[in-house]
């Protein structure tokens, strides 16, 4: 450790640290527009590019970046004086001279960085007139990039280039003209760009965002031909109630299914239902190509990847073409669920596919891509109607003038409000292949399993291998590899694809922490903790339930007796498996 002084008092700090670390660590905050740190993932952008955080060091006249100084023995520094504050609102003043001014419009109102500090630091006027920056915005089925409102903090190409190794986004054309972009400023949609949304949840402005659809869903609700039902999905009730004041991780399920009665669906159902379908086909599948394997068949594909992540089939689709063959079939819940809805369900309700209307709640942005993929649709109408975020459901929930907090707790409508404790666990990375562990084993074995906890299969460190002993392939245990945001799968991929790690099965995810990390759920800020928070939430519902393996799920069970016949069986193959595209 080293002795410094920050503002006069003494600190005792780690040697290579910042000043912005060492300052943060005794309660002294700088602000930055740029830096941001999920340390505990090893993942560090400090672009230094704002200039926000400068200090003064040793009284020297230069200016320090606080973001990417270290500090030493006897260092001095002043964080606070009146001339530094004057520096930082002439530099806000800079960055507003050509912003929009049009806050009170902005997606990211009452969430922007720039805003907070605008109004931190008090700027009321600004003195100079910058260069409007005028570029054409571009709109996906799921992110909107508006670069008019773009800092040039280059968080996004960061997230996108290191974390996600995707690769789409990076600085083009010079001076006032540059833009981050995907080269020759393609759209998004043009691209391999995975819609993983992970730029959009480090963006400290309203530069890139995602496509809202939360007036579809209110023009739906008040259309009286429509019947719209609600799915969903495992990880938003850890993370909703972020939005109402709740810590990271509080489960508010109860809650936000009266909310959804309330704002006017007239089922709420649970794509965690589809969640234990998924596990139903995909450890049906697992178990179909171990026993190949075991009789020798050399065609015989393993590691199976879980395909629920719609992001990581794009991803997959993109850069490892020649791999294909690998991902299971299985739809996601997503898409299980809205074809099970309106191809089974509908019909017993006697009520026309066209006149159904699936809404899905996501904390994922990718899903509103997934949901508009042509093969999840049939004669031009989707399976899936619209996919809404986690925060377009907060939004819709304050629109319909619903005091959350007030709420009493509800439940899920039946047949689609069921779910094991696998379903729940399918929200945090490594969950999904431990839900289809569980069926998998007692389907290959014939065994009862005892023990559901497979905790070696738990953890938020990008990528892991873990043995299943309890599972044991030609005398040595089922190994499974796991993965969670995008560069820790591609690494994962590439070494089983030269052979350097020999895997049964895999699950990825694109997300960090799986899809309580996703692109659609409360902003985070960079910190991790949120992330992890959220982790113990999800684990905690799996615990606390009686049913623990998808297989028991007794509605499962009713929908194949009566309907699907056998899992991977005809009419499970017609509706809740896919392809995929090169
Ligand atoms: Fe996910 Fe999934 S777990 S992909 O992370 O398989 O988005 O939550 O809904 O479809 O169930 C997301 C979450 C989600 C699907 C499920
Ligand atoms: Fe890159 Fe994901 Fe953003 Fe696409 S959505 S540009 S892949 S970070």
């Amino acid at each position: 450790t080293v002795k410094i002084k920050i503002n006069g008092i003494e600190v005792e700090s780690p040697k290579h640290a910042t000043i912005l670390a060492a300052a943060k660590s005794i309660g002294v905050r700088i602000p930055t527009l740029c830096q941001l740190k999920m340390g505990d993932i090893g993942y560090v952008h400090d672009p230094a590019s704002c200039r926000m955080c400068v200090v003064e060091v040793n009284e020297q006249e230069n200016l320090y970046p606080a973001c990417e100084t270290k500090v030493y023995e006897g260092m001095e520094i002043i964080t606070n004086s009146a001339e530094l504050i004057q520096i930082r609102k002439n530099i806000l003043e800079l960055i507003l001279s050509n912003h929009p001014k049009d806050c009170l419009t902005c997606s990211k109102s009452g969430e922007c960085e720039l805003q907070d500090l605008a109004d931190e630091f008090k700027i009321k006027n600004i003195r100079f007139e910058g260069e409007k920056s005028v570029y054409r915005s571009d709109s996906s089925p799921a992110i909107i990039r508006d670069m008019d409102k773009c800092i040039m903090c280059r968080r996004c190409e960061t997230m996108c280039n290191k974390i996600q190794t995707c690769n789409i986004l990076s600085a083009v054309n010079r001076g006032f003209e540059t833009v981050v972009a995907p080269s020759h400023e393609k759209d998004l949609e043009d691209t391999a760009c995975t819609f993983c949304g992970q730029c959009v949840a480090v963006c400290p402005v309203g530069a890139l965002h995602e496509k809202d659809y939360t007036w579809e869903v209110v023009d739906m609700l008040a259309n009286p031909s429509k019947t719209v039902i609600v799915q969903v999905a495992p990880a938003v009730r850890v993370a909703l109630g972020e939005e109402f004041g709740h810590k990271p991780g509080t489960d508010v399920t109860g809650k936000m299914v009266t909310a959804l009665r309330r704002i006017g669906f007239d089922y709420v159902f649970d794509t965690n239902f589809a969640a234990d379908l998924t596990i139903m086909e995909e450890a049906a599948e697992l178990k179909s190509r171990v026993v190949r394997y075991l009789d020798g068949d050399k065609d015989v594909k393993l590691p199976i990847l879980t395909s629920c992540c719609p992001a990581w089939v794009k991803f997959i689709e993109h850069n490892f073409p020649d791999m294909l063959d690998i991902p299971s079939t299985a739809k996601s819940p997503q898409q299980m669920f809205s074809a099970i809805a309106k191809e089974f369900w509908a019909k017993e309700m006697g009520i026309k596919r066209e006149d159904l209307i699936v809404v899905s709640v996501m904390p994922c942005l990718a899903k509103k891509y997934e949901a508009s993929r042509e093969e999840f649709s049939k004669d031009g109408n989707p399976d899936t109607d619209i996919s809404i975020s986690t925060r377009e459901l907060a939004s819709l929930i304050n629109q319909s003038g619903i005091s959350f907090n007030m709420l009493q707790e509800e439940e899920f409508d039946k047949p689609f409000g069921m779910s094991s404790g696998a379903a729940n666990i399918f929200g945090r990375t490594g969950g999904v292949i431990e839900a289809a562990t569980r069926t998998a084993y007692e389907w290959i074995t014939g065994k009862e399993l005892e023990n559901v906890d497979f905790k070696q299969l738990r953890g938020l460190e990008g990528s892991r291998v873990a043995e299943i002993p309890e599972l044991q392939i030609d005398g040595a245990p089922l190994r499974i590899g796991i993965a969670h945001g995008l560069g820790d799968a591609r690494k994962l991929l590439e070494k089983v694809k030269n052979k350097e790690e020999v895997l049964h099965a895999i699950e990825i995810m694109a997300c960090k922490g799986g899809c309580i990390g996703g692109g659609g759920q409360p902003y985070h800020h960079g910190k991790f903790s949120i992330i992890k928070k959220r982790f113990d939430g999800i684990q905690a519902i799996d615990s606390g339930k009686k049913i623990r393996k998808s297989h028991e799920n007794p509605y499962i069970k009713e929908l194949y007796e009566k309907f699907l016949g056998e899992p991977m069986g005809e009419k499970a193959h017609e509706l809740l498996h896919t392809k995929y595209f090169s």
